[in-house]
């Protein structure tokens, strides 16, 4: 516990953290002092007050790491070493991160910043830090053993080059990758331009994540780090829905997110309500002529997508990952669909054995959110977010953003749910249901079908009767 460390803390709940402090002569010969944050709290911008101005960002459930200049250099202290990170209420991993969380701190510079950067490394291995994307001197690209040798545990390395292209970069561990990001060893970078730039346009709400995956059994701490790409944790900045917070804009803001993927598949990213368009990618800022309008992009594995758009629609749009499962959490892979599958008889039987017998997705699998269902201790919480008008039944990589009239410039708060107008809410239908109209042509075919069977299969659709019984229980 030290004393900078609370009144950083301090700084960033009372909104807008202050960059460095004052520091004497004798101080700044030394390493600056590490910050660490405690909690997973989405903190406000870190507005700079010392170095060259610029539009800070807001990174998702995270912070930006604070600074301090030494004569003309900014200098970053980070601290690579075990974490606990709450990834949802009720939800803790045991992670390998930076300066108290994982992922780490934002770094926020300005093109043409001269960085210098100190890794302390407090794990148990050695590790280094790759600064994916950037335009450095090789000997400062971070890969152990190729540019430079590995910082073992308890040394301090320092890299030190120029952000010489404005753009979202991401850090890595460059030494035992496979197990380094499997356990949440991660961050990003941004560089702003130094001046308008012709492609890169002024936005009122700028946000970053990661995109990152873990595979935490149900009831357990720690990732697994041998798997390769059956994870069952899909996260947002080491976070999953409910526990990943809105993202909370004023009616007709430019919006940007900058969103990387340091997980081991890609993510197709989708927005309700809005079109944005691809600014950037890690590779800089897009031509205008290749930006196209887009309600869903996938971001592959290691690669960055800066969407934008302007926030014109008030509401509570949903943004997630289109891959179903990812916004599913510690879900059993090995469940066999059963939909459709009648189980009353059997049910019944088998609950004069075992009294608290249940079937699982015999209507699809919402009953799951619906149901108390007994979890172990310490498990990634299952489609259980909670909106206005009940379950939302997501998890993992799932937001929702929340485009309001009255939310100040500036203003990150959460202002609740949204209030529809009377009248645009989809409602029950109540009035006479007609009977559907069968065609019962059988069309006509292009070829002749071969090798028919010999007499028609029927095939039974079982179709819930009424609305609420369930006979099954
Ligand atoms: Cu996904």
């Amino acid at each position: 516990m030290n004393t900078r460390r609370h009144f950083f803390k301090a700084a960033g709940i009372a909104g807008g953290a202050v960059a460095a402090a004052a520091i004497s002569r004798v101080a700044m010969a030394a390493l600056p002092e590490p910050v660490t944050q405690n909690s997973p709290a989405t903190m406000p911008p870190l507005v700079p007050n010392t170095g060259r101005p610029y539009n800070p960002v807001v990174t998702l459930n995270g912070w930006t790491l604070p600074w301090r200049m030494n004569q003309g250099v900014k200098e970053f202290h980070l601290v690579a070493e075990p974490v606990v990170r709450e990834m949802a209420p009720g939800f803790k991993a045991h992670l390998w991160g930076y300066n108290g969380q994982s992922p780490g701190p934002t770094i926020e510079v300005v093109e043409g910043d001269r960085v210098r950067i100190f890794v302390t490394n407090k794990l148990p291995e050695h590790t280094s830090i790759h600064w994916h994307g950037q335009r450095l001197p090789n000997g400062m690209d971070g890969v152990s053993g190729l540019t430079q040798p590995s910082i073992k545990p308890g040394k301090t390395f320092v890299y030190e080059f120029e952000a010489r292209r404005p753009g979202t970069f991401m850090y890595h561990p460059h030494a035992d990758e496979m197990t380094q990001m499997a356990m949440g060893m991660m961050g990003m970078w941004v560089t702003h331009p130094k001046a308008r730039h012709p492609l890169i346009d002024d936005v009122q709400r700028d946000f970053c994540f990661l995109l990152s995956g873990y595979d935490i059994d149900p009831g357990s701490y720690t990732p697994k780090i041998m798997t390769m790409l059956d994870f069952n944790i899909w996260s947002w900045n080491s976070r999953v829905f409910p526990g990943i917070d809105s993202f909370n804009v004023r009616l007709n803001d430019k919006v940007r997110f900058r969103i990387g993927n340091l997980t081991m598949t890609n993510h197709p990213i989708h927005l309700h309500g809005h079109e944005f368009m691809v600014t950037g990618t890690d590779g800089g800022p897009t031509p205008k002529s290749a930006r196209w309008l887009e309600v869903t992009t996938d971001i592959a594995v290691g690669q960055m997508r800066q969407l934008e758009f302007v926030a014109d629609e008030e509401g509570d749009w949903a943004m997630h990952c289109h891959k179903s499962h990812h916004t599913m959490s510690a879900m059993g892979h090995n469940v066999p669909t059963m939909i459709g599958v009648d189980h009353s008889g059997l049910t019944r039987k088998i609950t004069r054995l075992i009294p608290d017998y249940m079937v699982m997705g015999e209507r699809g699998m919402a009953d799951m959110a619906e149901m108390e269902m007994p979890l172990p201790d310490n498990t990634a919480p299952m489609m259980t977010g909670q909106g206005p008008f009940g379950s939302v039944e997501m998890g993992g990589m799932f937001s929702v953003l929340k485009v309001r009239k009255d939310q100040k410039p500036g203003d990150y708060k959460d202002p609740g749910w949204f209030k529809h107008p009377a009248g645009t809410v989809a409602y029950e239908w109540t009035g006479e249901l007609a009977q559907p109209t069968r065609h019962m042509s059988g069309g006509k075919h292009m070829m002749n079908p071969q090798n028919m069977p010999a007499k028609d299969i029927e095939v039974q659709v079982r179709k819930p009767q009424g609305g609420s019984g369930h006979s099954g229980h």
